[in-house]
């Protein structure tokens, strides 16, 4: 029956690829139509890999709390924060690794070219600070209402009223060249505020951790759920399979002709995924390799069905039911880490996301002829860090918060436009590092625990 079961896992993986693929061709076939499609039909089209979606989406939060909860509490407190070190320790290592490579074949390559392309004007609400992307990401962590946090994600924004400079009816002088004049307000989109969540059960785990006995109902409550969601999160990678075949059929049949993508923004297309392969398929396991001494070429493959689920869903929060079943049943990583590691992880590690912001602020420098100091440089891998950390696990999350890297050497944040038409392709392609990336960690954050995880048993 293991091999039943084995063969059963693969033709699903296999599955899920042909997915994909399958995928792409049907929105190449149904763009061979001569009229345009409209939006109704795409929707149409796109439909069961909505449904695929929500059923994701609805798994985030009852599996997610109760796993963290149960895995914090089900540990002691110390041996939680070495586990917690551990983590954040290889997040902090591989995404600073992921920024250098990305800076490393951007400044090599050079695809922003000689010529000084067109500058595109969007909406001005987009101008969000360093200050306010930072802060934003402490305000999701602290949310003021644990239930509101399911439902919302909270972001600054700043807005200027009108295109000239007025004193306000408070006397207050505002200008639209100058940000600190601007109105600030705050918005809640309509996400779940996973950070908040995530920080609220691990001090809920901590402290029944610390209640002993008394805190034992809770978390054999909490073990149950968890347990339970876990076996619905196994019917629905059953629906992978068709789940992207669907979203990316859409998806495929809705993007702008990509002809027009050679030249400059092809090149920095090309960057931006050589260094994502490079990064999840060389360096990655090369760290594997190192600190476990085993290949991780069965890693990997164990693994597929969540890059394809992240690059059909560009979301690491929607794929993250996915990353923790497989890890647990495929790679054997044991729940109490798994489930404590990886949520954490697939918000706050987001190795191609760093990889893909240092590289498109480079590529924006180049294409508007601006020479970086070695200062400069330096300041961009550290908001590229930064902007992957406050980034959300939901999709084009890294376009939002790249403002942020741009303005740090002075590029105005319209310039974003300037990747546009490329940014939902690589945003799949940078998921699916993601969430490699989340994963091998996990992993060797177990491999690391494992003698103090047996004595403590
Ligand atoms: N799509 C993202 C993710 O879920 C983040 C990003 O936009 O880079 O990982």
């Amino acid at each position: 029956s293991k091999i039943k079961s084995c063969l059963r896992g693969s033709a699903l993986t296999i599955a899920t690829i042909i997915g994909v693929f399958s995928g792409v061709f049907l929105g190449l076939a149904l763009r061979q139509r001569e009229t345009r499609w409209t939006e109704r039909e795409i929707m149409y089209i796109t439909y069961p890999g909505e449904l695929f979606l929500r059923m994701l989406k609805a798994l985030i939060l009852p599996l997610i709390v109760p796993s963290l909860i149960a895995a914090v509490g089900s540990l002691d407190m110390r041996f939680s924060g070495k586990v917690g070190a551990r983590a954040v320790g290889y997040y902090m290592t591989t995404t600073v690794l992921a920024v250098i490579l990305g800076i490393i074949l951007v400044t090599c390559i050079h695809p922003g070219g000689q010529t000084s392309g067109e500058t595109v004007r969007v909406g001005e609400s987009r101008n969000v600070t360093a200050a306010d992307t930072l802060m934003d990401l402490a305000r999701n962590f602290v949310p003021p209402n644990i239930v509101q946090a399911t439902v919302a994600h909270y972001r600054t924004i700043l807005k200027y009223p009108g295109d000239e400079a007025y004193t306000d009816e408070n006397g207050q002088f505002r200008d639209p060249k100058n940000f600190y004049t601007w109105k600030i307000t705050g918005q809640y989109k309509d996400e779940t505020n996973i950070l908040g969540l995530v920080f609220f059960s691990v001090f809920l785990g901590i402290t029944l951790a610390i209640m002993e006995e008394r805190g034992k109902p809770l978390i054999d409550f909490f073990t149950c759920l968890s347990q339970a969601m876990m076996t619905i999160t196994t019917w629905v990678i059953y629906l992978a399979p068709g789940g992207v075949f669907f979203l990316i059929g859409g998806q495929v049949l809705e993007m702008e002709d990509m002809t027009e993508v050679a030249g400059q923004l092809g090149l920095y297309f090309c960057t931006v995924l050589g260094g994502l392969f490079f990064h999840g398929f060389v360096v990655l396991p090369a760290i594997y390799l190192l600190l476990t001494r085993e290949m991780p070429f069965k890693f990997i493959a164990n693994m597929t069905n969540a890059m394809t689920t992240a690059f059909g869903t560009a979301s690491s929060s929607a794929t993250l039911p996915v990353t923790i079943n497989l890890l647990e049943e495929k790679n054997g990583v044991d729940p109490r880490i798994c489930r404590f590691v990886l949520p954490i992880g697939a918000t706050i590690n987001m190795d191609g996301t760093a990889l893909y912001e240092a590289v498109a602020a480079i590529f924006i420098a180049q294409v508007r002829n601006m020479q970086l100091s070695l200062g400069q440089v330096i300041a961009i891998s550290i908001t590229a860090t930064a902007a992957s950390i406050g980034a959300a696990g939901i999709p084009q999350a890294g376009l939002v918060t790249m403002v942020m890297v741009l303005e740090t050497v002075g590029l105005p944040a319209e310039d974003v436009t300037l990747i546009l038409a490329v940014d939902w392709l690589l945003d799949r392609f940078r998921t699916a590092i993601n969430v490699l990336g989340d994963s091998f960690g996990a992993s060797l954050v177990y491999h690391l625990s494992k003698k103090e995880l047996e004595a403590f048993n």
